[in-house]
């Protein structure tokens, strides 16, 4: 497997951060920390859950209904994928392009985690006329360069959802900047439904989405010498529908004090306090519309299941 890693770097702070976050009166770290090794593992684990429809659902959308749209990606020579995952959703769309054409495609993988960049480029790889590159880093850090022409950036998943809107909008404006009329974006969103669903969905009766959370336990323990017992703790996965957006928190069971060796510093935990730790957004249509107009995008083409769970929206500048 040949890759060029042009440009990597890390722009992540997990002691800093998580400082600050504890520090606040309303408790909480990004959530970009969930994926190290043994994160992404565990988030490649939910999204085989069957109450976590995102990801198999959004496949489908790919599988099989990305074959109509030839016309529109016949420029396109570059992917961009911020967030690739296991590689499988690229590797699904890169499967109807060499159907369309043998062309060589350069593909890059934009992640935090190296193990997710690792396990996406060693599943593409076997596509012979692909040149891969990476960049590590969280996405706002990626600079792009602009000397290319037809590039596809993909952001799948629902992963725009970690974004608060305004924040959101800001990411996608500075993608559009760097776009021209031959570019496109396909960008994935976890639409508003039924209550029960989405609460389901980050509540898996195997626990996968718990112990996804207590991750972060683990890496404050290891990483930076705090004395977190994760059965002082309990996972909280809501929806609150004054944002649109499903919440998830690490609770305190008892009131207690963390101390970490590496920050030498001591955080007081009362009885029901919470860390929070996620929010995932959930869009409808006129919000995806708002979201694509605010960013300096129009909407080509919406794909979506029959159920209308979820929507690949593809944009143009
Ligand atoms: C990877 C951000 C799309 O918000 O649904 C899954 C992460 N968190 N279960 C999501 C996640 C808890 C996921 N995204």
């Amino acid at each position: 497997m040949k890759i060029n890693n042009e440009e990597s770097f890390l722009e992540i702070d997990f002691a800093r951060d998580v400082k600050q976050g504890l520090s606040k009166n309303l408790k909480e770290i990004p959530c970009k920390y969930f994926y190290d090794q043994k994160g992404s593992n565990l988030f490649d684990l939910i999204t085989e859950q069957e109450e976590y429809y995102l990801t198999r659902t959004e496949k489908q959308i790919l599988e099989f209904q990305f074959s109509e749209l030839e016309q529109l990606f016949s420029q396109i020579d570059e992917i961009v994928e911020f967030g690739p995952g296991d590689g499988s959703k690229a590797e699904i769309i890169l499967r109807q392009f060499l159907r369309w054409r043998q062309l060589g495609f350069n593909y890059k993988a934009v992640d935090i985690s190296f193990s997710a960049i690792k396990t996406s480029l060693s599943r593409l790889s076997k596509f012979q006329n692909l040149k891969l590159s990476y960049h590590i880093g969280d996405f706002s850090s990626f600079k792009f360069s602009t000397n290319h022409t037809g590039r596809l950036f993909l952001f799948l998943g629902s992963s725009i959802g970690n974004y608060e809107p305004n924040q959101a909008v800001n990411f996608l404006k500075e993608i559009s900047l760097l776009m021209t009329s031959k570019d496109l974006l396909i960008i994935g969103f976890d639409k508003k439904k039924e209550i029960s669903k989405l609460i389901a969905a980050y509540n898996d009766l195997a626990g996968i989405a718990r112990e996804f959370n207590f991750n972060l336990i683990d890496r404050m323990n290891t990483e930076l010498g705090a004395n977190f017992v994760k059965s002082d703790f309990s996972h909280f996965g809501t929806y609150n529908p004054m944002i649109g957006a499903m919440q998830s928190f690490l609770v305190s069971e008892k009131v207690q004090k963390i101390y970490f060796k590496v920050l030498n510093e001591s955080f007081h935990f009362d009885l029901g306090e919470a860390i929070h730790v996620e929010n995932s957004f959930k869009y409808s249509d006129k919000d995806i519309l708002d979201m694509a107009v605010s960013a300096g995008f129009s909407i080509v083409h919406n794909l979506e299941d029959e159920k209308k769970m979820f929507v690949d929206s593809i944009w143009k500048v």
